[in-house]
């Protein structure tokens, strides 16, 4: 299934007044989709949501000033889709940390105006985009996003081959928040974490969590909705998901965050914070032949 040009997307998954496909600079081409209750971009490269943005809100994704869009290369912010593995893959520290979904071309498979007024985008990840040697087994990937008052991202896999296959995965999502003092995030209170800045100590969480340092938290066994209480905002941002096990919260603070060195500003990372819907660690899934096994997040604003 090669790339289509982004004449061909136009002419067989456009909307009028909905969506419609353009192509960046750097030669890949993003999905706009602006109807009556949202707005939203998306790089067919990584089938990643770059922006959200409520009709009347503030935007609810953040994206690094500094996020450039380049071939190959992850893009800082937004909602990054780790697959098939989570972090550093388990044995071969050449495979790309958080898997290579996000870096290859996805192709658009479908679209949709639904009758609530918002609008849907199927993408689908083409075997030929997936590197046989970094997983070698037959499945059909697809990344649904709904873009409407709430986002809902949908992250499919279908295992289409005849053995089991076990796979990690995350929606590595940036939220945009007032300021990291002025939030609070909930839902994950006597929840057990890996603590990757503690050299992977297992611990427990006592009470909601606030960032005063970079922070780079595992919760395990976990299906709770996390809120981002913003009161600079005067906002929260629901995190419902189904189908995750893992909770992964993570601001790098202002050392790791310039030297990652595309936070935009040396203060880029005040404005935001990863709660990252996952299956990590010991909720890695394992997808029987046949099966499919789907992680599935709404992401809605609360007024306070
Ligand atoms: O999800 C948190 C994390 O694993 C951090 O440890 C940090 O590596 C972050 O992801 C960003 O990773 P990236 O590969 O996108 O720079």
């Amino acid at each position: 299934m090669s790339q289509l040009d982004v004449t061909t997307l136009n002419q067989k998954f456009a909307i009028p007044g909905q969506l419609e496909f353009t192509e960046d600079e750097s030669g890949l081409i993003i999905a706009r989709i602006a109807n009556k209750q949202a707005q939203s971009t998306i790089s067919l490269q990584g089938a990643h949501v770059m922006t959200f943005e409520p009709a009347g809100e503030k935007p609810v994704i953040w994206l690094s000033p500094a996020a450039k869009l380049v071939r190959g290369k992850s893009i800082r912010g937004g909602v990054p889709i780790c697959w098939p593995w989570f972090g550093a893959h388990a044995t071969d520290s050449t495979f790309p940390g958080h898997g290579f979904a996000r870096t290859v071309p996805w192709q658009v498979v479908a679209s949709e105006a639904l009758s609530d007024g918002s609008t849907r985008i199927t993408f689908e990840l083409p075997q030929s985009s997936i590197p046989s040697a970094q997983l070698p087994h037959a499945c059909r990937v697809r990344n649904i996003v709904t873009i409407g008052k709430e986002m809902i991202v949908e992250l499919v896999t279908e295992n289409t081959g005849q053995i089991m296959f076990e796979i990690g995965e995350a929606l590595h999502t940036y939220f945009a928040i007032s300021d990291v003092d002025k939030i609070r995030i909930t839902g994950l209170e006597g929840c057990a974490y890996l603590d990757k800045v503690g050299d992977w100590q297992r611990k427990t969480q006592a009470d909601a969590i606030t960032i005063t340092a970079e922070i780079d938290r595992l919760y395990v066994d976990t299906d709770s909705d996390c809120l981002i209480v913003d009161s600079g905002h005067k906002r929260c941002i629901r995190i419902a998901k189904r189908g995750s096990l893992s909770t992964v919260v993570w601001n790098p603070w202002v050392e790791k965050a310039a030297k990652m060195g595309d936070f935009g500003s040396d203060t880029g990372y005040r404005g935001m914070v990863c709660v990252e819907s996952a299956n990590a660690a010991e909720n890695v899934v394992k997808v029987a032949a046949g099966a499919t096994h789907s992680l599935h997040v709404v992401y809605s604003i609360e007024k306070i």
